[in-house]
């Protein structure tokens, strides 16, 4: 058994769909102004728009509360297709009179605690030093797999459920505890007591979890997907005891969002 003190402390983890979430604000009263005819044309032209992006991976839901009127949910193969998204939103009329109160851009992220420690843990046992043409082409021959069989998680269709729950969050990274200073398999521990509190809620939720680290303001988001808003309530509390959220977890603003398909958009914007 060969020890090496350079075994990366980071995860594996598998990208994939480039997401863009757009929080959207109603300017009212420069909507109101318009004549009935005006709106209508200006709805019809949106209509087209967002109906052609549903096909391609977007997803409308009315928020509840202050933070906007609407969000926005893009999945895209990548950058360059979210930037087609925005390019094609700002090409709209009815872009006019809304506002982004925020957005959110992030990858699809697999965090691969599990088998990062089976495969480092192999690497070493064989004498492998990390970072080595033999280590890399391992790693990457065992992402590749991984990939693959991964590939519908990674590239999710919208979930069909009525209700979202999007929140952006960190880990940690205070003076006592830091999540970044745990050693690689006292992570991979927690992680594992949290998917399995996670997969108890597997019927009930659908989950998403996005990496923004270098791409945003936090290092992760979340979208929660469910029937029942409730069931977002009992599962983040749930959740709040676990250790990873309950000494590392930090938390941004939460958006509760009624899906709204884009026939029924009208019904928002109609006076
Ligand atoms: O992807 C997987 O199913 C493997 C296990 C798993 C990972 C790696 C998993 C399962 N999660 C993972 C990663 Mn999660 N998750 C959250 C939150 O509110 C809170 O306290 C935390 C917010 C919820 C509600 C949730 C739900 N998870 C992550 C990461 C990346 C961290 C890293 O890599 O360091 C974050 C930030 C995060 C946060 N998680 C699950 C769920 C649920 C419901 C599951 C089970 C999914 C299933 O098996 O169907």
């Amino acid at each position: 058994m060969h020890h090496f003190d350079n075994i990366p402390p980071v995860p594996l983890t598998l990208e994939g769909a480039s997401m863009l979430h757009q929080m959207l604000r109603v300017r009212w009263p420069e909507w109101r102004a318009l004549t009935a005819t005006r709106r209508e044309e200006i709805l019809a032209q949106a209509a087209q728009a967002l109906t052609n992006m549903e096909g391609q991976g977007s997803a409308a839901f009315s928020l509840l509360g202050h933070k906007g009127d609407l969000m926005l949910v893009h999945f895209r193969q990548n950058f360059d297709q979210l930037g087609e998204v925005q390019r094609t939103l700002r090409h709209l009329a009815l872009w006019d009179f809304m506002e982004q109160t925020t957005s959110y851009l992030s990858v699809v992220e697999l965090g691969l605690y599990e088998s990062t420690a089976k495969v480092y843990g192999s690497l070493a046992e064989r004498g492998v030093e990390p970072h080595t043409p033999e280590w890399d082409a391992e790693i990457e021959d065992n992402l590749k797999r991984q990939r693959q069989a991964m590939h519908p998680r990674l590239f999710p269709e919208m979930p069909p459920h009525p209700y979202i729950c999007f929140y952006p969050m960190d880990r940690r990274r205070g003076e006592h505890q830091n999540w970044y200073q745990v050693p690689l398999a006292e992570r991979q521990r927690m992680m594992g007591d949290h998917g399995a509190i996670g997969r108890r809620y597997a019927g009930a939720v659908k989950q998403i979890i996005t990496g923004s680290i270098g791409f945003d303001d936090w290092e992760w988001g979340v979208d929660l997907f469910a029937e029942d808003p409730l069931v977002f309530k009992r599962l983040i509390y749930e959740m709040r005891f676990d250790e990873v959220s309950a000494i590392y977890a930090q938390f941004g603003a939460f958006y509760i969002g009624q899906r709204t398909p884009v026939a029924e958009l009208g019904k928002l914007l109609r006076l």
